[in-house]
Protein backbone atom coordinates (compact mmCIF):
# COMPACT_ATOMS: atom_id res chain seq x y z
CA UNK A 1 0.00 0.00 0.00
CA UNK A 2 3.11 2.28 0.78
CA UNK A 3 4.47 1.37 -2.19
CA UNK A 4 1.33 2.34 -4.31
CA UNK A 5 0.66 5.40 -2.96
CA UNK A 6 3.93 6.94 -4.12
CA UNK A 7 4.15 5.18 -7.31
CA UNK A 8 0.80 7.59 -7.95
CA UNK A 9 2.51 10.70 -6.30
CA UNK A 10 5.89 10.68 -8.41
CA UNK A 11 3.69 9.97 -11.80
CA UNK A 12 1.94 13.21 -11.61
CA UNK A 13 4.99 15.02 -12.34
CA UNK A 14 5.15 14.96 -16.57
CA UNK A 15 2.02 16.12 -17.92
CA UNK A 16 3.17 15.46 -21.46
CA UNK A 17 5.37 12.93 -22.83
CA UNK A 18 6.63 14.70 -26.59
CA UNK A 19 6.39 12.86 -29.91
CA UNK A 20 9.89 12.35 -32.10
CA UNK A 21 12.06 13.99 -33.10
CA UNK A 22 12.26 16.55 -29.93
CA UNK A 23 13.73 19.84 -30.31
CA UNK A 24 14.21 22.95 -27.63
CA UNK A 25 16.41 25.92 -28.37
CA UNK A 26 13.98 27.85 -25.29
CA UNK A 27 13.88 30.36 -28.04
CA UNK A 28 10.32 31.42 -27.42
CA UNK A 29 11.22 32.02 -23.45
CA UNK A 30 8.93 28.85 -21.76
CA UNK A 31 9.49 25.57 -21.02
CA UNK A 32 6.78 23.81 -23.13
CA UNK A 33 3.92 21.41 -21.68
CA UNK A 34 6.76 17.97 -21.70
CA UNK A 35 9.23 19.73 -19.14
CA UNK A 36 8.06 19.45 -15.09
CA UNK A 37 10.58 21.80 -13.12
CA UNK A 38 11.67 21.47 -9.96
CA UNK A 39 13.95 23.14 -6.89
CA UNK A 40 14.51 21.08 -3.48
CA UNK A 41 14.81 24.60 -1.60
CA UNK A 42 11.90 26.97 -3.22
CA UNK A 43 13.80 29.81 -4.24
CA UNK A 44 15.95 27.23 -6.70
CA UNK A 45 15.68 28.46 -9.95
CA UNK A 46 15.49 27.08 -13.70
CA UNK A 47 14.44 29.75 -16.23
CA UNK A 48 15.16 30.61 -19.51
CA UNK A 49 17.48 33.60 -19.73
CA UNK A 50 17.82 36.22 -22.47
CA UNK A 51 21.95 36.56 -24.01
CA UNK A 52 24.02 39.54 -22.04
CA UNK A 53 21.91 39.55 -19.13
CA UNK A 54 23.89 37.53 -16.39
CA UNK A 55 27.31 39.87 -16.20
CA UNK A 56 30.02 38.86 -13.59
CA UNK A 57 33.63 39.66 -13.30
CA UNK A 58 34.34 40.72 -17.17
CA UNK A 59 32.66 37.70 -18.70
CA UNK A 60 28.82 37.96 -20.26
CA UNK A 61 26.48 34.29 -20.66
CA UNK A 62 25.41 33.69 -24.07
CA UNK A 63 23.45 31.55 -25.38
CA UNK A 64 24.53 28.75 -27.79
CA UNK A 65 22.09 29.39 -30.54
CA UNK A 66 20.20 31.71 -30.80
CA UNK A 67 19.83 34.51 -27.76
CA UNK A 68 18.17 32.07 -25.23
CA UNK A 69 19.24 28.95 -23.49
CA UNK A 70 17.89 27.35 -20.10
CA UNK A 71 19.71 28.47 -16.85
CA UNK A 72 19.92 26.89 -13.51
CA UNK A 73 21.06 28.17 -10.32
CA UNK A 74 20.11 29.44 -6.67
CA UNK A 75 19.73 32.46 -6.00
CA UNK A 76 19.55 31.92 -2.22
CA UNK A 77 23.72 32.09 -1.30
CA UNK A 78 25.01 29.88 0.85
CA UNK A 79 22.24 27.48 1.07
CA UNK A 80 22.73 24.42 -1.04
CA UNK A 81 20.16 23.39 -3.69
CA UNK A 82 19.09 20.53 -5.90
CA UNK A 83 17.88 21.94 -9.33
CA UNK A 84 15.40 19.54 -11.38
CA UNK A 85 14.77 20.28 -15.30
CA UNK A 86 12.36 16.57 -16.34
CA UNK A 87 11.78 16.03 -19.69
CA UNK A 88 9.48 14.03 -21.12
CA UNK A 89 9.45 12.09 -24.08
CA UNK A 90 7.59 8.83 -25.68
CA UNK A 91 10.07 6.82 -26.86
CA UNK A 92 7.48 3.67 -27.01
CA UNK A 93 9.16 1.29 -30.40
CA UNK A 94 12.02 4.21 -30.60
CA UNK A 95 15.40 3.05 -31.79
CA UNK A 96 18.34 4.57 -32.76
CA UNK A 97 17.78 7.91 -30.75
CA UNK A 98 20.48 10.03 -29.96
CA UNK A 99 20.06 13.22 -27.49
CA UNK A 100 22.25 15.87 -28.16
CA UNK A 101 22.66 19.00 -26.38
CA UNK A 102 25.13 21.73 -25.68
CA UNK A 103 25.87 22.50 -21.79
CA UNK A 104 28.14 25.60 -20.21
CA UNK A 105 28.47 26.31 -16.28
CA UNK A 106 30.05 28.87 -14.63
CA UNK A 107 32.02 28.70 -11.49
CA UNK A 108 30.13 25.41 -10.81
CA UNK A 109 31.61 22.89 -8.53
CA UNK A 110 31.10 19.05 -9.05
CA UNK A 111 29.05 17.23 -6.83
CA UNK A 112 27.72 13.51 -7.18
CA UNK A 113 24.23 15.07 -8.12
CA UNK A 114 25.29 17.33 -11.12
CA UNK A 115 24.57 15.22 -14.43
CA UNK A 116 21.52 13.27 -16.78
CA UNK A 117 19.40 11.25 -15.42
CA UNK A 118 17.24 9.21 -17.49
CA UNK A 119 13.89 7.20 -16.29
CA UNK A 120 12.06 4.55 -18.26
CA UNK A 121 9.28 4.66 -16.03
CA UNK A 122 7.68 8.48 -15.55
CA UNK A 123 10.58 9.13 -12.88
CA UNK A 124 9.78 6.62 -10.58
CA UNK A 125 13.37 5.36 -10.58
CA UNK A 126 16.42 7.40 -12.49
CA UNK A 127 19.73 6.09 -13.39
CA UNK A 128 22.39 8.56 -13.77
CA UNK A 129 24.21 8.34 -17.25
CA UNK A 130 26.30 11.40 -17.59
CA UNK A 131 28.02 13.33 -15.11
CA UNK A 132 28.45 16.96 -15.66
CA UNK A 133 31.44 17.93 -13.86
CA UNK A 134 32.00 22.08 -13.37
CA UNK A 135 35.11 21.98 -11.69
CA UNK A 136 36.73 20.38 -15.22
CA UNK A 137 35.39 22.81 -17.62
CA UNK A 138 36.31 26.36 -18.48
CA UNK A 139 33.75 28.52 -17.39
CA UNK A 140 30.84 29.84 -19.57
CA UNK A 141 32.61 27.35 -22.22
CA UNK A 142 29.52 25.19 -24.32
CA UNK A 143 30.42 21.56 -24.33
CA UNK A 144 28.66 19.31 -27.27
CA UNK A 145 27.22 15.99 -25.78
CA UNK A 146 25.88 13.30 -27.75
CA UNK A 147 24.71 10.11 -25.96
CA UNK A 148 23.46 7.34 -27.65
CA UNK A 149 20.20 5.99 -26.04
CA UNK A 150 20.18 2.96 -27.81
CA UNK A 151 23.49 2.21 -25.81
CA UNK A 152 22.33 3.72 -22.45
CA UNK A 153 19.43 1.53 -22.49
CA UNK A 154 21.90 -1.19 -22.68
CA UNK A 155 24.07 -0.49 -20.31
CA UNK A 156 21.86 0.66 -17.25
CA UNK A 157 19.06 -1.66 -17.62
CA UNK A 158 16.49 0.94 -19.21
CA UNK A 159 14.41 0.81 -21.88
CA UNK A 160 12.31 2.95 -24.45
CA UNK A 161 8.63 3.93 -23.57
CA UNK A 162 5.92 6.08 -23.26
CA UNK A 163 7.04 7.55 -20.45
CA UNK A 164 11.12 7.66 -21.43
CA UNK A 165 12.24 11.01 -18.67
CA UNK A 166 15.63 13.01 -19.70
CA UNK A 167 16.48 14.94 -16.19
CA UNK A 168 18.99 17.36 -16.35
CA UNK A 169 20.46 18.09 -12.87
CA UNK A 170 22.48 20.40 -11.14
CA UNK A 171 23.43 20.97 -7.17
CA UNK A 172 25.27 23.99 -5.42
CA UNK A 173 24.28 26.92 -3.50
CA UNK A 174 25.14 30.17 -5.62
CA UNK A 175 23.85 32.01 -8.57
CA UNK A 176 24.60 32.92 -11.98
CA UNK A 177 26.20 36.14 -12.84
CA UNK A 178 27.13 36.46 -9.24
CA UNK A 179 30.67 34.84 -9.17
CA UNK A 180 29.08 31.14 -8.39
CA UNK A 181 27.44 28.39 -9.52
CA UNK A 182 24.83 27.48 -12.09
CA UNK A 183 24.42 25.46 -15.19
CA UNK A 184 24.02 26.59 -18.93
CA UNK A 185 21.53 24.06 -21.10
CA UNK A 186 20.96 24.73 -25.08
CA UNK A 187 19.98 23.55 -28.30
CA UNK A 188 18.90 19.72 -26.88
CA UNK A 189 17.42 17.12 -29.66
CA UNK A 190 16.22 14.01 -29.52
CA UNK A 191 15.85 12.29 -33.15
CA UNK A 192 16.41 8.75 -34.76
CA UNK A 193 19.96 8.97 -36.80
CA UNK A 194 17.98 8.82 -40.11
CA UNK A 195 19.56 9.03 -43.87
CA UNK A 196 18.31 11.84 -45.95
CA UNK A 197 19.00 13.74 -49.23
CA UNK A 198 21.21 16.06 -47.21
CA UNK A 199 23.25 13.40 -45.34
CA UNK A 200 26.01 11.07 -45.86
CA UNK A 201 25.54 7.67 -46.68
CA UNK A 202 27.07 5.57 -44.10
CA UNK A 203 28.65 3.35 -46.99
CA UNK A 204 30.77 6.26 -47.70
CA UNK A 205 32.78 5.87 -44.86
CA UNK A 206 34.62 2.94 -44.17
CA UNK A 207 36.43 1.72 -40.96
CA UNK A 208 38.00 -0.48 -39.99
CA UNK A 209 39.81 -2.57 -38.68
CA UNK A 210 36.69 -3.24 -36.63
CA UNK A 211 37.02 -4.61 -33.74
CA UNK A 212 40.48 -2.73 -32.97
CA UNK A 213 43.51 -2.67 -30.56
CA UNK A 214 43.18 1.12 -31.00
CA UNK A 215 43.97 2.06 -34.83
CA UNK A 216 41.41 2.72 -36.53
CA UNK A 217 41.46 3.95 -40.17
CA UNK A 218 38.74 5.53 -41.70
CA UNK A 219 38.49 5.37 -45.60
CA UNK A 220 36.02 8.16 -47.27
CA UNK A 221 34.57 7.22 -50.66
CA UNK A 222 33.13 10.60 -51.82
CA UNK A 223 33.65 12.98 -49.43
CA UNK A 224 36.69 15.23 -49.76
CA UNK A 225 35.63 17.99 -47.61
CA UNK A 226 36.90 18.86 -43.82
CA UNK A 227 35.75 16.07 -41.23
CA UNK A 228 35.67 16.44 -37.71
CA UNK A 229 35.74 12.70 -35.47
CA UNK A 230 34.44 12.43 -32.32
CA UNK A 231 34.95 9.27 -31.04
CA UNK A 232 32.32 8.86 -27.72
CA UNK A 233 31.80 6.46 -24.83
CA UNK A 234 29.08 4.09 -24.21
CA UNK A 235 27.51 6.49 -21.97
CA UNK A 236 27.93 9.63 -24.74
CA UNK A 237 31.05 11.21 -23.08
CA UNK A 238 33.69 12.64 -25.69
CA UNK A 239 36.72 11.09 -25.35
CA UNK A 240 38.37 11.82 -28.91
CA UNK A 241 38.24 14.67 -31.19
CA UNK A 242 39.63 15.98 -34.18
CA UNK A 243 39.51 17.38 -37.39
CA UNK A 244 41.03 16.26 -40.69
CA UNK A 245 41.66 18.53 -43.61
CA UNK A 246 40.02 17.88 -46.77
CA UNK A 247 41.81 14.55 -49.13
CA UNK A 248 44.06 13.63 -46.56
CA UNK A 249 43.74 9.94 -45.19
CA UNK A 250 41.94 9.82 -41.63
CA UNK A 251 43.53 7.22 -39.16
CA UNK A 252 43.45 7.48 -35.46
CA UNK A 253 45.20 6.31 -32.72
CA UNK A 254 43.14 6.36 -29.81
CA UNK A 255 44.31 5.10 -26.76
CA UNK A 256 40.89 4.05 -24.89
CA UNK A 257 39.95 1.16 -22.71
CA UNK A 258 38.57 -1.71 -24.51
CA UNK A 259 34.38 -1.73 -24.89
CA UNK A 260 31.93 0.10 -27.28
CA UNK A 261 32.43 3.41 -28.80
CA UNK A 262 30.71 5.31 -31.08
CA UNK A 263 32.59 7.26 -33.88
CA UNK A 264 30.96 10.28 -35.50
CA UNK A 265 31.80 11.42 -38.29
CA UNK A 266 30.72 15.44 -39.25
CA UNK A 267 31.16 17.40 -42.54
CA UNK A 268 28.79 20.24 -43.07
CA UNK A 269 25.66 19.28 -41.90
CA UNK A 270 26.11 15.76 -42.11
CA UNK A 271 26.15 13.74 -39.50
CA UNK A 272 27.47 9.92 -39.23
CA UNK A 273 27.77 7.84 -36.26
CA UNK A 274 29.51 3.79 -36.10
CA UNK A 275 29.93 1.53 -33.88
CA UNK A 276 33.56 0.43 -33.30
CA UNK A 277 34.84 -2.22 -30.64
CA UNK A 278 38.41 -1.44 -29.05
CA UNK A 279 39.57 -4.84 -27.66
CA1 LIG B 1 18.91 29.00 -27.69
CA1 LIG C 1 27.54 21.50 -8.61
CA1 LIG D 1 33.96 25.67 -14.22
Amino acid sequence: MFFTAFTVLAQAQVVNYASLPYYQGFESGVLDSNWYATSSIATGRIIIWPSDTLIWGGDTAQAYAGDKFLGMDMPTGGTLNLNEAWLGLNTQGASSLFLSFWWSEWNDETSPEDGVYISSDAGVTFTKVLDLMGGSNTDLNWVYYNLNLDSINLVHGLSYSPNYVVKFQQYDDYYLGGGNDGFLFDEINIAAVVTSAHELSKNEFNLFPNPTNGQLSIIRANDKSTLKINVLNNVGQNVYAKSFAPYLPINLDLNLDAGIYFVEILSNNSNVVKQIVIK
